[in-house]
């Protein structure tokens, strides 16, 4: 039986577990990236783990989060991770170098090899054949530290391309595509790869746009062959010597497989607040629009800009429209400089931003009270932008500057004939913002430099036998990590603070959250199904366990930040009858008895005594061998000391 191209690179890189479905396996990561706003946790995690220098084939640290810097906390997180970088062996891709996803496609993936990253979105590298997954702070430090990375040997679904994409519809319209057919929680356990004959027509930056958005579905990662279209890329890029050709086997067998016809789809929109509220253009008419923002990981490429210039040339952005752009790299930046494209963008009236995450993590650019955002990113989760009554629509570059210049929801078709977009010969090649690592014996003698604002790790204790605790809240269905660990201007500069961070944990959802779960000491948060989904932040776990939470009970969990909870040694739990959901209120007294002897003598089903209505329910944790050792040691820190010190 043929194996299909995840499968291979897994295979190859399975180091622990047996290669069967649905078991866990523990692969090799060749390489790693961090970004700031998960790196300070990562390398702190890293430096208590006390392993000198990293030992994977390659480590880059980026910096394009918190980019803002109105105090002294994002200037001094970049001092650390700089001076962390350096002494541990990691290449280090200063502030106004670009957003992390872009510029490790451009400079650093390599097709075949494994990526593990400290972001959601890590996928991206899934564009040109790489199994690039998104972890936590720890995952990384861990593989940072020559460790394995564990993942369920998850089932492949095929989504099978046929045809060509009309003018003026975007690769961005084909992800929006497979959000609808398989939604937010579509994804989870699966890794998602693309083949067909219509894979030929998608260019790399296409590629990445849509396996950049797989992050939404849940999935583990997702992924395209690499072929003579990488090559062609990588050539650009001046690392031609780092392409293999990589397929599944003829033979390959697949869990499940969906078909698009490319030619078929049209423009599409992700309608508030969920990435698989999605429309047509059609649908969704002519409505006003107060703001459009491009760029972000999900489309901030050459290619996207040249688009995006050529519909803005020689027009001026509508008068009660407000546009910003923020190219993904500055080898983009630079390019479109070079070509006279930055001009037509600047002419027309656009708010030309840095080359960073920016407004897609709610840095800056909020749109006004209740105003229509139409954005190239990948999520429009409530609240995100930093206006909560915000109504934010993800669409294509196309249809965003269409939009920006009509002033309404606009179709690009009605543009006619789509030009050529050819992307040049040669791309610009700069290193220059990528400082290289010290040598190991200069590294001994480096210190990190430490601002006021970084604080170590938050204390944990091994899992304690009887878990009594209060229900401190309870919250419905898709509960993501902007609502757990808000991001935005005002919070993420506390990102390396967990004790000042968690007084904004669930605040979205309750304001009186951080102090009334802190008082009460142990505690425990009930939610329902996709729990956790969206970001890798493991802040989202790491400011609950600064707050006691000791249990999170749920329908069902989002994979990233279930592991999320593991680490941090919080239980996650789901109910075995969704229904006994409803029977328990915020405010009762919940119990699980004998909870370490069960963890450890590999039960997945538990007693959850609920106090207060004099009731029992089961709850279920399937933990590997592994992960029920993490669980009793108090978290993977603490897991991994005890290894180290074996
Ligand atoms: C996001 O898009 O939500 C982020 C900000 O990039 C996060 C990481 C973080 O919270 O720092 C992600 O996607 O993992
Ligand atoms: Fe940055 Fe937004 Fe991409 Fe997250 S999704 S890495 S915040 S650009």
């Amino acid at each position: 039986m043929g194996l299909t191209l995840a499968e291979k690179i897994l295979k190859l890189h399975t180091i622990d577990g047996e290669f069967t479905k649905g078991k866990e396996i523990g692969i090799r990561i060749d390489q790693t990236l961090t970004q700031d706003a998960t790196g300070t946790m990562a390398y702190l995690e890293f430096e208590a783990i006390a392993i000198p220098r990293v030992k994977t084939e390659r480590s880059v640290a980026y910096v394009d989060h918190n980019t803002l810097q109105s105090g002294f906390e994002n200037a001094d997180d970049h001092l650390f991770i700089g001076s962390a970088a350096k002494k541990f062996g990691v290449y280090y891709s200063r502030p106004g170098n670009g957003i992390c996803h872009q510029v490790h496609l451009e400079r650093f993936g390599i097709p075949g090899k494994t990526l593990l990253g400290s972001d959601s979105h890590t996928p991206t590298g899934g564009g040109i054949g790489m199994i690039a997954i998104g972890a936590g702070g720890l995952d990384v430090a861990v593989a940072m530290g020559g460790g394995a990375y564990y993942i369920t040997y998850p089932k492949i679904v095929n989504v099978k391309l046929t045809g060509k994409l009309p003018g003026w519809v975007s690769a961005k319209d084909v992800i929006l595509e497979v959000l609808r057919i398989l939604t937010v929680k579509g994804g989870v356990g699966k890794i998602i790869e693309y083949t067909g004959e219509g894979v030929k027509t998608l260019s790399v930056p296409e590629r990445a746009t849509i396996t950049n958005m797989g992050a939404e579905l849940g999935a583990t990662t997702s992924i395209f062959p690499s072929d003579d279209i990488t090559k062609d890329f990588l050539k650009k890029e001046g690392r031609e010597a780092d392409w293999v050709e990589l397929k599944a086997d003829d033979d390959a067998v697949y869990d499940e497989t969906i078909e698009i016809d490319l030619s078929q789809l049209k423009p599409l929109a992700a309608c508030p607040h969920s990435p698989d509220n999605i429309k047509s253009a059609e649908e969704i008419g002519k409505i006003k629009v107060d703001q459009v923002c491009i760029g972000s990981c999900t489309n901030s490429s050459l290619y996207d800009m040249m688009k995006v210039a050529h519909i803005l040339k020689g027009k001026t952005v509508h008068p009660e429209v407000q546009l910003s752009i923020a190219p993904g790299s500055k080898q983009v930046l630079h390019m479109l400089s070079e070509n006279g494209l930055l001009a037509d963008m600047i002419d027309a009236g656009a708010r030309i931003l840095e080359s960073a995450c920016g407004p897609c993590i709610g840095m800056g650019q909020s749109p006004n009270s209740a105003g229509v955002s139409l954005r190239t990113f990948n999520r429009n989760f409530l609240g995100r932008s930093g206006t909560k009554d915000g109504q934010v629509y993800l669409v294509s570059p196309e249809t965003a500057a269409l939009s920006a210049i009509n002033g309404y929801f606009s179709d690009p078709r009605d543009l006619g004939a789509q030009p050529e977009f050819a992307l040049p010969e040669k791309f610009d090649i700069n290193d220059n913002m990528i400082t290289i690592p010290a040598d190991e014996e200069t590294a001994k003698a480096l210190e990190i430099k430490r601002g006021p604002n970084i604080k170590p790790y938050p204390k944990t204790a091994p899992l304690a036998e009887t878990i009594t605790a209060e229900v401190s809240l309870k919250v419905g269905d898709n509960i993501t990590t902007d609502h757990i660990m808000p991001a935005g201007a005002k919070i993420l500069p506390l990102r390396s603070n967990i004790p000042a961070i968690s007084k904004h944990c669930f605040v979205v959802c309750d304001e009186t959250f951080p102090e009334r779960a802190e008082a009460m000491g142990d505690n425990i948060i009930i939610g329902g199904v996709n729990y956790g989904q969206g970001s890798s932040r493991e802040h989202a776990a790491l400011a609950p366990l600064y707050l006691g939470v000791k249990a999170v009970i749920v329908k069902s969990f989002a994979r990233i930040h279930r592991a999320n909870l593991i680490n941090a040694g919080i239980l996650p739990l789901e109910f075995v009858n969704e229904a006994d959901y409803d029977k328990i209120s915020q405010g009762d007294i919940l119990e699980l008895p004998g909870i370490v002897g069960a963890v450890k003598s590999g039960k997945s089903v538990f007693t959850l005594v609920n106090k207060t209505k004099n009731e029992s329910y089961s709850v279920k944790c399937e933990l590997s061998a592994r992960n029920s050792e993490i669980m009793a040691a108090g978290g993977l820190l603490d897991f991994t000391r005890l290894q180290l010190a074996k």
